[in-house]
């Protein structure tokens, strides 16, 4: 393929200072010398900094979890994506199953978040996927299309711009990985959607329980162009062995 391969880690709220220090030191060190594929991690807001401070220089990426829809303004605890780049991040992830299921974010508010952060220099990380209920009723591919209508409604020239990550909810955290082929079904739908929009070649990440074992068949399919990584994203060994399942 000709697209880039792309790996990000989501340490979702999991962290310390002292704990970050190692794992951003281990990262450096196994990661340091990385080429052909993009690299990042999204930590929480607080450790931007130190994330910084550790990975500038290095081809290692840094960027957040959630961004506000607004540029400034009053919402109390919410983080602006200015915000963001002023600690160097480049990336941010949107819509991440957890804040659609537990703080009620809908697609609208998500594509809002993905204007946000275009319009703050961030490269917005639009998650989608479907629950075990909605692929049991046979519904992915409509719940996905209904997840991406308003993201793609913002026009090619934003959607180029973005990444697209397929995070089947029935396979985050839970062990449970989709299989390769299983994935690649809904990988394709979403490439035609994209393609439909005029963005055919926006990266599409697949997410949920990817480990080392099991990276280099996911990445191997047409339409799968790299991971999101929760879990094995804590352990820099762990994560620098899917880093190289996709180069
Ligand atoms: C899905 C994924 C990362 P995990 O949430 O976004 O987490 O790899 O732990 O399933």
């Amino acid at each position: 393929a000709l697209r880039r391969k792309c790996v990000l880690g989501n340490w979702k709220m999991n962290g310390s200072l002292a704990a970050n220090a190692s794992l951003l030191e281990a990262l450096v060190a196994a990661l340091g010398k990385v080429q052909n594929v993009d690299v990042g991690v999204a930590v929480p807001f607080p450790y931007l900094a130190q994330a910084q401070q550790a990975l500038g220089g290095s081809p290692v990426r840094w960027g957040a979890q959630d961004v506000s829809a607004h540029a400034s303004g009053a919402y109390t605890g919410e983080v602006a994506g200015p915000m963001l780049v002023d600690f160097g991040a480049s990336f941010v992830l949107v819509g991440h199953s957890e804040r659609r299921s537990l703080h009620g974010e809908t697609s609208d508010v998500v594509a809002d978040k993905a204007k946000a952060a275009l319009a703050a220099g961030l490269t917005p990380v639009v998650c989608v996927g479907e629950t075990l209920a909605e692929r049991e009723a046979g519904t992915t591919l409509a719940v996905i299309g209904e997840q991406l209508a308003p993201v793609l409604a913002l026009g090619a020239d934003a959607v180029k711009r973005m990444i697209v990550a397929y995070e089947p909810v029935w396979a985050i955290g839970t062990g449970r990985t989709a299989s390769p082929e299983q994935a690649q079904e809904v990988h394709a739908a979403i490439r035609e959607r994209l393609r439909q929009a005029g963005a055919g070649e926006v990266q599409v990440l697949y997410g949920g329980s990817v480990k080392a074992a099991n990276a280099a068949s996911l990445f191997a399919m047409a339409d799968i162009d790299g991971g999101l990584v929760g879990g094995a994203s804590l352990d820099a060994q762990d994560f620098a062995g899917i880093v190289a399942a996709a180069t």
